[in-house]
């Protein structure tokens, strides 16, 4: 836990660029834009959030600093649904999740999982649409602009144990489907509304049955009591209060799998031939400065992503990608799933200045350019449209 408070507390310093307003005790915490947080997350920290509506909010861009790991109370949130009752926290080890198309199907209690083994993995969770609002075309969805992401630690056991303690998964199955614990309301057909995730089965490898984020049980509105990390994979195949997990033949019918979460050219229905939204690609973008500085000699920093491999290498630019300057990763290297905190100490002389980074990853893939648009504007990681324009003076 001090290692987390010391975090936040770095974190809270480098962020710390103006803005006063804290959640006094007592008064309904209220984000900069005047939205106070919905009920359910009224804990976390108004003064780093852009309320979108009740199911979406996002970390600020200056909150999100030079941050190791993003805090609980910064993370974004992006629900589908309503969250479940926090009934289903009030007894954690007691939340049931049962195991198909594995040799010995079974129902097992969180109480059981916790003594098959534990492992911690750092990883960023960013929603497939983290970047849409910077497309030039209109698309449907939250407006996330850098904020539906985070670097999160997380506890629990590798999926891999729990899998062989079942006799091992069907090999004629290939996919790895995960059920959400949502409540459908009635008279509502499931599969239009239910979360209900499928993934290549490869990924039983690095996934995690997870019970705790940044050293703590897993709050009710991340997934707790259980959830399944899928490190390197979008936001959505992260499936919150996890109560089946099944090896399939299929995808799952559910619409977030067949037609949500697929990449197509403007214009287009979703549909399953589409790729999904599976694996995370390398990415990075600026968080200080963001707006007007001063001349002289200034820290630029922000966060750098290699999706499913470590980023091995940060450029910025402080003259809209004419010129490159290699930059330097600070602190540890959290593995190939985590993201890196970043920094040039740079000499900018007055005037006008578009900054950009660029990330490669240890795979050898570097940043595009421009991503191509696609209707729903997911997997935005094009460095142009991440640059901030910064007057300094
Ligand atoms: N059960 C369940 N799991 C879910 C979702 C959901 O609505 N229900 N949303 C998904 C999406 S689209 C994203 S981006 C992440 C968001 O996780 P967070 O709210 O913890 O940030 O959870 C994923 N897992
Ligand atoms: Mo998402």
């Amino acid at each position: 836990m001090a290692l987390l408070q010391n975090m936040k507390r770095r974190h809270f310093l480098v962020a710390a660029a103006g803005t006063a307003a804290t959640a006094a005790s007592g008064v309904p915490a209220m984000a900069q834009d005047g939205n106070e947080l919905p009920d359910y997350v009224a804990w976390k920290d108004a003064n780093d959030l852009i309320v979108h509506s009740k199911q979406t909010l996002e970390t600020r861009r200056a909150a999100q600093g030079a941050a190791l790991i993003t805090p609980s109370n910064d993370l974004y949130i992006r629900n589908n649904l309503p969250a479940p009752s926090d009934e289903i926290v009030a007894d954690r080890d007691a939340w049931e999740i049962s195991f198909e198309g594995v040799a010995n199907p079974a129902t097992m209690t969180l109480a059981q999982l916790k003594t098959m083994g534990v492992e911690t993995v750092v990883s960023v969770l960013q929603c497939s649409g983290n970047g849409r609002a910077f497309f030039a075309h209109e698309t449907s969805g939250t407006q996330w602009s850098v904020g539906a992401a985070g670097n999160v630690v997380w506890t629990g056991v590798p999926l891999r144990a729990v899998i062989d303690a079942l006799g091992g998964e069907n090999a004629e199955l290939p996919w790895l489907t995960g059920t959400g614990g949502e409540e459908i309301p009635p008279g509502i057909d499931p599969t239009t509304v239910m979360v209900e995730r499928s993934v290549p089965k490869e990924a039983i490898d690095q996934a995690i049955l997870a019970w705790e984020m940044n050293g703590e049980p897993i709050p009710l509105a991340h997934g707790g009591p259980l959830r399944l990390i899928v490190p390197g994979y979008f936001g959505v195949n992260n499936v919150k209060y996890l109560k089946k997990l099944a090896l399939t033949a299929e995808e799952s019918p559910a619409k977030i799998q067949q037609s949500g979460y697929r990449l197509r050219a403007v214009g287009e229905k979703g549909n399953a031939s589409q790729p999904s939204m599976f694996e995370m690609s390398v990415k990075s973008w600026i968080t200080s400065p963001l707006m007007d500085t001063a001349s002289g000699k200034v820290q630029i920093h922000g966060v750098a992503m290699g999706g499913t491999s470590a980023p091995s290498k940060i450029e910025v630019s402080v003259d809209g990608g004419e010129t490159w300057t290699e930059a330097k990763f600070i602190g540890p290297d959290m593995g190939p799933y985590a993201w890196r905190p970043f920094v040039l100490i740079a000499e900018l002389a007055a005037g006008d200045h578009v900054l950009a980074s660029r990330a490669t990853n240890a795979a050898g893939d570097s940043q595009p350019a421009d991503f191509e648009p696609n209707e729903r504007g997911y997997g935005n990681n094009g460095w142009r449209a991440h640059a901030v324009d910064v007057t300094v003076s």
